[in-house]
């Protein structure tokens, strides 16, 4: 099967985890993805937080997959060479090093635009051009406290916190694989490459978009009606955090099941959606709640939403959360597990679905790692090894012209 993006070559002069994120998707779907490393090291995840000693870690093997690796010292002459003629062959190039470190490099977008006016030149920084704090290096966690998450994550009587989920790093390369994508398509409209540039600050804010919306309902009513502390608490000028309050029309709870006293994850979500009200009384055995004033609305119900998902917990308390969910999906009630990795990682249904993969790697053995999660008709991605250091070097710069004698004078002077 051909797969839709083969034949574009992507120079991936990404490291940690949004660029990779980025670079890795666009070679599931069949791009050559280059990932160009300094020799000795290369990206810096492959040391961090190893599990087995003298092999690439996990951080590095799980945003890397599919991907070559060519290492080369861009800083020395021998090396910009090589990666001229790279540019020169090349369809996009994708980077995410701190404010200033390409252009220092000697490689700045008119320079890149030169080599190869068709190239598409896709970079991830902390915050947009021309942004007062465009000089800041930014990582996962400042990303989410800059764009809007921290402060409306967590409960009201905590300190702002961080989400689980790479909101900041993963999420801001789906955007650039996004941007990437439309500006090959303009490509094959106009012939013309371009730059192609997403914040993490935005992409964060981008995600936290209800969280404005909500600031703007607040300056102009006072309150929220959705947020734990309406009726009977108090709002300031800024959207407070609500604990796991649902985003919008449906209130909804984390809640306790059956062994939440040992197990810290025996809960489920449980969401109380307006049309679903008579289905959710039949399901808790609370039929006169179904037309009782006092629970009938929405509206009616908030001001003792805590009562009922009370009662709900007392309804829960000898289920278990799996019990419950398959109760409640009769009911057409959207719920949901509070899942763990461990059963994330065991679960039929996504090593099924390839969500969740197994993959044979040189050093490591069998590692397990998240294969695509966007799904196609005539497509299935593959999940392929990420690969060892300078593993595919040879290889690359063959393609390239050089010969062994060639190859050989760039290992003399370090330069690969
Ligand atoms: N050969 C020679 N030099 C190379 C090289 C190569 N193959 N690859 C990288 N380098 C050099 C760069 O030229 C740069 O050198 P100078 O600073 O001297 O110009 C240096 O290595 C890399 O700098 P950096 O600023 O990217 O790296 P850092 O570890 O200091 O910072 C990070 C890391 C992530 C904070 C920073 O890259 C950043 O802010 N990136 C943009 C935002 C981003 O993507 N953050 C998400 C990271 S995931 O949590």
């Amino acid at each position: 099967m051909t797969k839709p993006l083969e034949g574009i070559r992507i120079i991936d002069f990404t490291h940690v985890q949004a660029g990779p994120a980025c670079t890795q998707l666009l070679a599931w779907f069949g791009a050559d993805v280059i990932k160009v490393e300094r020799p000795g090291s290369g990206d810096v995840t492959r040391n961090q937080l190893r599990d087995i000693p003298d092999a690439d870690a996990l951080y590095f093997t799980m945003l890397n997959s599919n991907k070559k690796s060519l290492t080369l010292d861009t800083k020395k002459p021998e090396g910009k060479e090589v990666l001229e003629k790279l540019i020169r062959e090349s369809d996009v190039l994708v980077e995410n090093f701190g404010p200033g470190a390409l252009d220092r490099m000697g490689f700045s977008w008119e320079r890149l635009n030169e080599l190869n006016p068709k190239m598409i030149v896709a970079s991830v920084k902390g915050f947009s051009d021309g942004h007062h704090y465009d000089d800041l290096k930014v990582y996962e966690n400042v990303a989410q406290c800059a764009g809007g998450a921290a402060s409306t994550t967590g409960f009201w009587d905590g300190p702002p916190t961080i989400s689980a989920a790479a909101l900041g790093d993963s999420n801001t390369g789906m955007h650039l694989a996004i941007g990437i994508l439309t500006a090959l398509l303009g490509r094959d409209k106009t012939g013309k490459g371009q730059k192609v540039a997403v914040s993490m600050q935005d992409s964060v804010l981008n995600l936290c978009r209800v969280k404005l919306r909500d600031q703007q309902r607040l300056e102009r009513v006072g309150y929220l009606e959705e947020y734990p502390q309406y009726p009977h608490g108090e709002f300031s000028d800024v959207v407070p955090r609500g604990g796991n309050a649902g985003g919008g029309g449906q209130p909804g709870w984390v809640l306790k099941c059956k062994g939440w006293e040992t197990d810290p994850n025996a809960y489920i979500y449980f969401t109380i959606q307006g049309h679903a009200w008579e289905p959710i009384c039949k399901a808790l055995g609370k039929p006169e709640w179904i037309d009782d004033p006092a629970y009938k609305t929405a509206e009616a119900r908030q001001p003792h939403i805590f009562d009922i998902f009370n009662t709900i917990e007392g309804w829960l308390a000898d289920k278990t959360k799996f019990e419950a969910v398959d109760i409640l999906r009769k009911f057409d009630i959207p719920c949901a597990p509070v899942l763990t990795m461990k059963e994330l990682a065991n679960d039929p249904s996504l090593r099924a679905s390839g969500t969740i993969v197994e993959v044979p790697h040189k050093k490591r053995g069998t590692y397990l790692t998240v294969g695509s999660p966007i799904k196609f008709s005539d497509l299935k991605p593959e999940v392929t090894a990420s690969p060892l250091l300078g593993e595919h070097t040879d290889e690359v710069l063959a393609s390239l012209g050089y010969s062994q004698q060639d190859i050989f004078n760039l290992r003399e002077v370090k330069a690969v």
